[in-house]
């Protein structure tokens, strides 16, 4: 096939498991090593669309990699042109999985799909992902998202200078939930005095509170100058959100656990956040996340992403109402190419596609 598009052959899948520089401890799981699926899409045509999901654990990598296969199977033989893009193979992968489910693991497996079509689609144009998607390949804010969990309130006030350092950031996330709100003031404040004034502060809860409990801590929290308030309550309790953004002042942030496009509908409409951020490989991929991100732009909502910081700098960059990118160094050590912070801004990527490449040695070294 010739003008820039290709024909599926099928899916290549290697299991991973990396260990992390800083382990993610927050009220719900610790994460000490990061397990991964990495994903090839081969084509008739030899381009190669790369990218991967994030199974947590072992365990969850092998939930992933049976949807994965069955959708290599039946995705063979599929085209891609730019009459017609990835969009509509991701309703056909969709439609493949159909009585599996639209949301969890299944949504994850066509999010993953999605994603390397995306790559492939955009380096068989030529392009950077975010220029394929109608965005600039520009420069992107970041946060610091590594470490910063559930920690004395000295080691975190250490652990945020470090981590400022780390990429000239001016804006770190705190996971909160301790057992008392006490305890959560003690740190936010321990990290408050080590960083200053003008660093910027989200804190995320991790889903851990009742909806009494998050009224209470974040009418507490107003007072102390954070930035958002991430997942207070579970992520799909809608009117629980809903009551939880009415009554305190500081932005609301949801949305890292929203399966398609229609979860982030759905908490819209419920008035369930005030900011969005989806994670690529729930809301359904590159295809899900434009999908959202129109959705949001309607609303006048401001999205920022969850982890995968190589697909999210150009998701962000061809997102109407791009805010913060989520930087995590979790995937790094599998990239020839890792995403890089300076100044507190991700540069992304001009080359074409998504900027994936593979480091093979390591890829070898953390094969499970
Ligand atoms: C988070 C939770 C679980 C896995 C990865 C990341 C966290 C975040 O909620 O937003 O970084
Ligand atoms: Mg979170």
């Amino acid at each position: 096939m010739s003008g820039g598009g290709f024909t599926i052959r099928g899916l290549s899948l290697r299991p991973v498991v990396v260990p992390m520089a800083r382990p993610l401890v927050t009220r719900v799981v610790t994460i000490e090593n990061a397990a991964f699926v990495l994903i090839d899409l081969e084509t008739e045509e030899g381009v190669t669309g790369r990218s991967y999901l994030f199974g947590y654990s072992k365990a969850g990598n092998d939930c992933l990699l049976p949807p994965l296969s069955w959708l290599s199977d039946a995705m063979k033989g599929e085209k891609v042109t730019p009459d017609a893009p990835p969009d509509q193979l991701f309703d056909k992968a969709r439609k493949a999985l159909t009585l599996m489910g639209h949301e969890g693991i299944a949504m994850m497996a066509v999010s993953g799909f999605d994603m390397a079509c995306w790559d492939a689609y955009a380096q068989a144009q030529g392009q950077p992902l975010a220029d394929a998607l109608g965005g600039k390949a520009a420069t992107v804010p970041a946060y610091n998202s590594c470490g910063l969990g559930i920690i004395e309130a000295q080691a975190a006030a250490e652990e945020a200078k470090k981590l400022l350092a780390e990429g000239g950031y001016n804006a770190l996330k705190v996971r909160l939930g301790r057992e008392t709100l006490d305890e959560d003031l003690a740190v936010l404040g321990a990290v408050r005095d080590a960083v200053g004034p003008d660093v910027i502060l989200p804190v995320d809860f991790n889903q851990c509170l009742s909806v009494d409990d998050a009224i209470e801590r974040g009418r507490a929290l107003d007072r102390e100058d954070v930035y958002w308030i991430e997942e207070p309550t579970r992520y799909d309790d809608w009117q629980g959100n809903a009551r939880i953004a009415a009554a305190v002042e500081t932005p609301i942030q949801n949305g890292e656990n929203f399966y398609g496009p229609e979860g982030a509908a759905r908490a819209i409409e419920a008035k369930a956040l005030n900011y969005l951020m989806p994670d690529v490989e729930r809301i359904g991929g590159v295809t899900g996340w434009m999908r959202a991100a129109r959705i949001a732009e309607e609303a006048k909502i401001p999205v920022s992403s969850h982890l995968f910081p190589e697909f999210s700098s150009h998701l962000l960059a061809a997102t109407p109402t791009a805010h913060w990118l989520e930087f995590t160094d979790w995937s790094a050590p599998l990239l020839e190419n890792p995403v890089i912070v300076t100044d507190g801004h991700v540069h992304v990527s001009d080359a074409p596609g998504a900027g994936i490449a593979w480091n093979e040695d390591a890829v070898e070294k953390y094969a499970v």
